[in-house]
């Protein structure tokens, strides 16, 4: 295994500036990922993606194993192909998607059986079949099988799936490093699970870190517990894991949830909340969201941030914004992504520039006193 992480600045706790080597380029932590759940970033071409700063995008194992399938698109030359984004892609295990989207499932220590939610198709996602839909996809760092408990799960449920995750880290594991894959250069991370309950959380990640992962994952967190809750459990999770891999938190989370993880050490993040607002209409500003749907932009000349180097405030006014948005034109949907997924790719931007300035605490306090005070 190659050394594919490198920690530039910081350590096991508080904020750190890294850098994750893949087969398809560098990604400069801490990092956000815009999510491309079905080979493509809802309503993004990869060339706005490019240039809106993507480093790094996530697919998904669930739904292109449904649809078009992990082989077609291994004989399509794998996803950067099929997709056209030559940059590094994460692709997530499956698990927590099959929890949300799929009927009749049944867990058992092999893994998930479960029925298509597009077709009732009838399908297995055990540890090998995960293992191989990624490798088919040609991922760069893949996920393993996860069991992510609900919230509320009560401690033996939760044991449970801890047990099961632990066990089916350790089988993806060995068929990656059998197959050489991980020797490839590709990478496979670890995720820690354990609802709200710290001990299991703690032994979950040692588990993990004896199996040994290029990086790891916290899971099981924004499922409905409160963000006091969940910075908890995000808290307890990453001091166990080792200082010099990339800790990754799955399906996070608000701009200030993201400045509170950084703080805590975490590098790496994917939501699909700036491309879901935004085809809602909301939008990201430093002092919190707006609907442009609202009467009081129907005249506003205004860009939604001013000065924000992107192509939709550079160009077009909250007034033509919102004219597209109500006459239900699709270029509102690409131009509201393309600011809200560049608002997300900025804060990191930001961020590692003030964790490199030694002044992170100050700045990310002072942001987030501004955001939450929301005077638009
Ligand atoms: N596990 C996996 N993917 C995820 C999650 C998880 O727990 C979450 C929970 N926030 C989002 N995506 N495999």
């Amino acid at each position: 295994m190659t050394d594919s992480f490198q920690l530039l600045q910081g350590g096991a706790n508080g904020p750190r500036r890294g850098r994750v080597s893949t087969r398809h380029g560098e990604i400069e932590t801490p990092i956000f990922m815009p999510v491309g759940t079905q080979a493509t970033v809802k309503a993004m071409t990869p060339a706005q993606l490019d240039d809106v700063g993507a480093q790094i995008i996530l697919g998904n194992t669930y739904h292109l194993n449904l649809r078009p399938g992990s082989e077609l698109v291994a004989q399509l030359g794998g996803l950067h192909k099929f997709m056209a984004w030559p940059k590094p892609i994460l692709t997530d295990s499956g698990g927590f998607q099959v929890f949300s989207l799929a009927k009749l499932r049944k867990i058992t220590d092999k893994g998930i059986a479960f029925q298509s939610h597009i077709d009732g198709q009838k399908i297995f996602l055990g540890p090998r079949e995960c293992f191989d839909i990624q490798r088919n996809l040609g991922t760069d760092i893949a996920m393993v099988l996860d069991e992510c408990p609900p919230f509320p799960c009560d401690e033996k449920d939760c044991r449970a799936a801890v047990d099961r995750t632990i066990r089916w880290a350790r089988e993806f594991k060995d068929i990656a490093a059998g197959e050489g894959w991980l020797d490839a250069g590709h990478h496979a991370f670890g995720i820690v699970q354990g609802s709200i309950y710290e001990d299991q959380r703690k032994e979950c990640a040692q588990a993990l870190v004896e199996i040994g992962f290029p990086g790891y994952a916290v899971g099981g967190v924004s499922v409905g517990e409160p963000e006091p809750e969940m910075l908890r459990q995000v808290a307890a999770s990453l001091p166990e894991l080792p200082a010099d891999k990339p800790r990754y938190i799955m399906g996070v989370g608000t701009p200030p949830q993201l400045l509170k993880m950084i703080a805590l050490g975490a590098d790496m993040f994917d939501c699909v909340m700036p491309t879901r607002l935004a085809r809602h209409a909301n939008v990201f500003t430093p002092n919190g969201t707006i609907n442009l749907r609202n009467e009081r932009f129907k005249y506003d000349p205004a860009p939604i941030v001013e000065g924000l180097d992107n192509y939709t405030c550079q160009h077009y006014s909250r007034a033509y914004l919102r004219h597209l948005v109500m006459a239900n034109e699709l270029l509102a949907h690409t131009l509201l992504s393309l600011h809200n997924v560049h608002f997300f790719l900025d804060l990191m931007a930001q961020a590692r520039a003030h964790i490199e300035a030694n002044d992170f605490e100050s700045w990310s306090h002072q942001w987030i006193e501004t955001y939450d005070l929301g005077l638009n």
